[in-house]
């Protein structure tokens, strides 16, 4: 299969995380790169495209503030990665904010998202490896193309980032692929986690369909999004579709739920498919509770064939790196 991928998204390499009070190594590292890369023979390096698809989904002050954020940090003679510990609970007021600090929590919604000095750079490349694939489906090159994206974008919304996530890479090109006419699009989320910044952004929609199938919210992050009643609101009613499911979940159990979405998209009537792929869905991952096997992954490769749709495939997450490349190797010969 087409794989998109730039070395650039090995820059964005946080020192730590806060985990559960603690400091820990940061779990989102450039060796997952590494993993996968080691089970692809073939890699394409993108083409720059410039900023025009990733300021059609994101917040022109929001990609300021990215940019900037890290030499901000240093200018206010801070060492190492940038990291808010103020967030606003109130809704957010658009405030002229000055100070790094006013503007990590305006812009993020966690603590465990340093912003290093390669960020911006991995991230914007990590978004043209998307933007690539969807240019390669629409030139005829292809019906599938993965890009092998890093830093993962599912977790950030139009103008906030947290979750590993900063540029949300499953969105901008699920809204590329509806402006060249390829749509409908739907949007199929498989990590572990919500995909909450992608559920914000196509909200109201109509669109574009947003479908996740993840832990359940009750019991993991993000918390605040995820839930079942989320369904989409105002045009856009009816085209989220949330399904949550409990820690421990197997394939028995997962293979239900994903026929579910399926169905859902199939009956919204998409023509075009991104799929927000994680495999931290698997038994083994350090930071998430689901059991599926590395024969799963392929399992579910193959149900999503079914579908018969054209699209793109875009990495999120998956942290158990011993075991990364050979499960994003068996969802991808699942796929066909
Ligand atoms: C990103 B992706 C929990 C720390 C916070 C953030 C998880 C982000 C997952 N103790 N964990 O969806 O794989
Ligand atoms: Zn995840």
């Amino acid at each position: 299969m087409l794989t998109i991928y730039s070395d650039h998204q090995m820059n964005h390499a946080p020192l730590r995380e806060l985990n559960n009070g603690a400091w820990m190594d940061y779990a989102e590292c450039p060796e997952r790169l590494v993993s996968v890369l080691s089970s692809i023979d073939t890699l394409t390096a993108p083409q720059d495209h410039g900023t025009a698809a990733i300021e059609a989904v994101h917040d022109k002050a929001y990609l300021t503030f990215l940019r900037n954020a890290h030499d901000e940090w240093r200018e206010a003679g801070r060492e190492g990665d940038a990291i808010g510990y103020a967030f606003p609970i109130r809704a957010r007021r658009r405030l002229d904010h000055t100070r790094i600090d006013a503007k990590l929590g305006a812009f993020g919604f966690d603590a465990a998202s340093p912003i290093a000095a390669g960020t911006w750079d991995a991230a914007y490349w990590s978004a043209q490896c998307a933007i690539n694939a969807v240019k390669a489906i629409h030139a005829g090159d292809t019906h599938r193309a993965f890009a092998l994206c890093r830093p993962p974008g599912h977790h950030a919304g139009a103008d906030y980032y947290g979750g590993y996530c900063y540029l949300n890479n499953a969105a901008i090109a699920a809204r590329q692929a509806h402006s060249l006419g390829l749509g409908p699009v739907a949007v199929l989320d498989v990590d572990y986690h919500h995909g909450n910044g992608t559920q914000d952004i196509f909200y109201n929609d109509p669109e574009v369909m947003f479908a996740s199938i993840h832990a359940d919210p009750k019991s993991d992050y993000p918390y605040f999004w995820g839930h079942a009643d989320e369904c989409g609101a105002l045009d856009g009613l009816g085209t989220t579709v949330n399904l949550p499911l409990p820690r421990g979940t197997q394939w028995d159990q997962y293979q239900p739920a994903l026929a579910q979405a399926l169905d859902a998209i199939t009956r919204f009537g998409a023509k075009f498919l991104v799929i927000s792929y994680g495999a931290d869905t698997f038994a083994m991952d350090p930071i998430s509770h689901f059991a599926l096997t590395t024969d799963d992954m392929q399992a579910m490769g193959i149900q999503v064939a079914q579908a018969g749709l054209p699209g793109v495939i875009v990495m999120e997450g998956g942290y158990r790196i011993d075991a990364l490349g050979s499960n994003v190797a068996a969802f991808l010969s699942g796929l066909g």
